[in-house]
């Protein structure tokens, strides 16, 4: 199903006057608001293919209705969420979740819905029906070189995929690691790695980049051979100008400094890719900013401040992604929270006294920084977001439209009760 412009026109058209007067109240309090709405524009945070299904926990699953059943219907789906509120103009694929087939059809449908294929991702942390090796003890750092050998080739393919649909990087996610004290030899894991992730990057197109991910803990419980964002860094440092690291907001030990992690990596311009979501716990991979949306402003304050530091396109120079898994809600309502969510703490960041912050840094007055942050942080910008995805054409209450239009039982009585997409 599709969206057509006169729906979202008429939905917006009572809600115009109400909104017209919050945002003028709240643009006569901000010096750079036309400079601020453009910029909204054209931030957009690509959707991963392989969470519009819903997703579940190692106890079990309940599945959904209406899900994509093929990867048209992913983009059909991503679409949606992008036609509503015109900030999520790219998808993200994982192979082998989701390969693409035929490719000229594929790309008129991205163009039809004004998408684009951002980082594709490569899967070692599962084995394949019919694939030679296993991955149970590994995949990039195994001990055995055929292992390694399969994985790697593995990786150059998805980036032959990648190749095919324009996307510009690829991430790099290993499960690999140990469970047990005993098990590895964490510099032997380490250099197999490293020289696995070398054949990869020999394998990258000039203008392509490669982002390694970390994660602290699971599936391997003991250790992990890319476990923070120090190992990270080094393999990327170790590989070269194309290689960054990834920065996933749930694989993190608790309660680590994610702003301060964020903040450095720019300042080496190691950083280029990010997976947002939330946690409570660890991987929890919930809706966005619905545990620590304050921690996620003080992220998007040290992202604003290191892009403009070193003159990047805060649009175009990161990737910018959602990594989260949908349980017990709609994904596609999960999503339009967690866009919006986003999307409201790059405002409050863009929107922040920077020069008085410094001032008040330079004079340890740490009061001051405090208030300066937390007086952004509590100002209602939502009339601010919903603004910029008025001019760009999008719902002024994307999640309102959504209900209204009652997709998700359209999408049903499209795809049928029982569709299952692939993914986690
Ligand atoms: C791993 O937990 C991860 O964050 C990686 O990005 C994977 O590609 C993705 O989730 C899906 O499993
Ligand atoms: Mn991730």
């Amino acid at each position: 199903m599709r969206i057509n412009k006169t729906a979202i026109q008429e939905f917006n058209q009572p809600l115009l006057g109400d909104h017209q007067r919050r945002f003028d109240f709240l643009a006569g309090g901000i010096p750079n608001v036309e400079d601020v709405i453009t910029r909204l524009m054209e931030f957009q945070v690509a959707i991963p293919s392989w969470a519009l299904g819903t997703g579940g926990t190692r106890f079990g699953r309940f599945s959904g209705s209406g899900e994509p059943g093929n990867l048209e219907e992913k983009l059909e789906d991503v679409g949606l969420i992008h036609a509503l509120n015109q900030s999520s103009g790219a998808i993200s694929l994982h192979i082998p979740w989701d390969i693409p087939g035929n490719l000229a059809d594929l790309k008129l449908l991205a163009a039809q819905l004004d998408l684009r294929f951002d980082a594709v991702n490569s899967n070692t942390f599962q084995d394949q029906p019919g694939q030679e090796h296993s991955y149970k003890f590994g995949s990039l750092h195994h001990v055995d070189p055929a292992v390694r050998k399969q994985a790697v080739e593995h990786n150059i393919e998805v980036i032959r995929h990648g190749e095919s649909l324009d996307s510009k990087a690829l991430t790099v996610w290993l499960s690999d690691g140990s469970s047990f004290p005993g098990q590895l030899n964490f510099r032997k894991a380490f250099r197999n790695t490293l020289e696995s992730l070398q054949e990869i990057y020999a394998a990258l197109p000039d203008d392509w980049k490669i982002f390694v991910e970390y994660k602290a803990f699971e599936p391997n419980f003991y250790s992990m051979t890319v476990g923070d964002w120090g190992q990270s860094l080094l393999y990327a440092n170790k590989l070269g100008d194309k290689a960054f690291t990834l920065v996933d907001l749930g694989h993190h030990l608790p309660n680590a400094n994610i702003e301060q992690i964020v903040a450095l990596l720019m300042m080496e311009g190691k950083l280029a890719g990010f997976h947002f979501n939330d946690s409570k716990y660890g991987d929890d991979d919930l809706t966005v900013g619905s545990i620590k949306p304050y921690q996620l402003f003080l992220i998007f304050n040290e992202l604003v401040e290191g892009m403009d530091a070193r003159g990047m396109n805060h649009a175009s120079d990161l990737g910018w992604m959602i990594d989260a898994s949908h349980n017990v809600k709609d994904p596609l309502e999960d999503l339009l929270q967690s866009v919006e969510a986003i999307m409201l703490a790059y405002a409050q960041a863009l929107t922040l006294d920077r020069k008085k912050l410094e001032m008040a840094q330079s004079a340890n007055d740490v009061v001051a920084a405090q208030e300066i942050l937390q007086e952004t942080f509590r100002t209602d910008l939502r009339p601010l977001v919903a603004e910029a995805r008025l001019r760009a054409g999008g719902a002024l209450q994307p999640l309102g439209l959504f209900r209204q239009l009652a997709i998700r039982k359209q999408l049903i009585k499209e795809r049928g009760l029982k569709s299952v997409a692939t993914g986690l």
